[in-house]
C-alpha cells in the first residue's frame, strides 16, 4: 500500500512499530516546534527495497534530514545513509532482550569512512536529541527556527536553575 505522507523537511523512520513508543519523544519534540515529520516504519532487513526507495526519493520530496531508529542489528540508519546524501541521524534502541541497546549502538555508529551516521544516545534521550539536532541543522537556514531553539535552550537553563534554587530552600 502506498504511504501518502505529507511533505515535511524531516523524516522519522523506525524499524518496527514496537519502536514507536520510544520514538514518540522524537515526534513530540518536532511537534513542540510546530513541525510535523514524515513518519515511516521501514526495515533494512524486513523491507529493504522499500527502505532504499524511501532514501533515494527523500531529497525530491523535500526531506532535509532523516532520523532512523532501530534496535538489535540496527542497520537501518546506515542502509538509508548509503542511498542519500541528506544527513542521517541514528537512534539506537534497546530490544526487549539482549545487551540493552549496545548492539544497536555499535551497529549504528560504526559506519565506514565516507558514509556517516550522526549517532545519538540509546533510547528515549537519543530520540529527543535526534529531533533537537535535526532542528539545529534546519535552523542554519531558518532564522525563526533558530530563535525558537534559543528560547528552548533558555527555558531549559531556567528549569535547571530553578531546581538548584529549590534545593537551597
Ligand atoms: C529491529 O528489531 C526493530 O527496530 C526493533 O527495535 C527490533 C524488534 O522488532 P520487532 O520484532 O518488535 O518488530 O529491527
Amino acid at each position: 500500500m502506498m504511504n501518502t505522507a505529507r511533505q515535511s523537511p524531516v523524516a522519522v523512520v523506525m524499524g518496527s512499530d514496537s519502536d514507536l513508543e520510544v520514538m514518540k519523544s522524537c515526534i513530540d519534540q518536532f511537534r513542540a516546534f510546530e513541525i510535523e515529520p514524515e513518519v515511516r516504519i521501514l526495515s533494512a532487513h524486513r523491507t529493504p527495497a522499500a527502505a532504499g526507495e524511501f532514501a533515494r526519493t527523500a531529497a525530491e520530496r523535500g526531506v532535509k534530514v532523516i532520523i532512523a531508529a532501530a534496535g538489535m542489528a540496527a542497520h537501518l540508519a546506515g542502509a538509508l545513509a548509503a542511498q542519500t546524501t541528506r544527513p542521517v541521524i541514528g537512534v539506537p534502541l534497546a530490544a526487549k532482550e539482549g545487551p540493552m541497546g549496545l548492539d544497536a549502538l555499535l551497529s549504528t555508529v560504526q559506519m565506514p569512512p565516507g558514509v556517516p551516521v550522526a549517532t545519538m544516545a540509546i533510547g528515549r534521550a537519543g530520540a529527543k536529541n535526534a529531533a533537537v539536532f535535526a532542528l539545529q541543522i534546519l535552523a542554519l537556514s531558518d532564522a525563526d527556527l533558530a530563535a525558537k531553539l534559543a528560547a528552548f535552550r533558555e527555558a531549559q537553563t531556567q528549569t535547571a536553575l530553578q531546581k538548584d534554587a529549590a534545593l537551597k530552600r
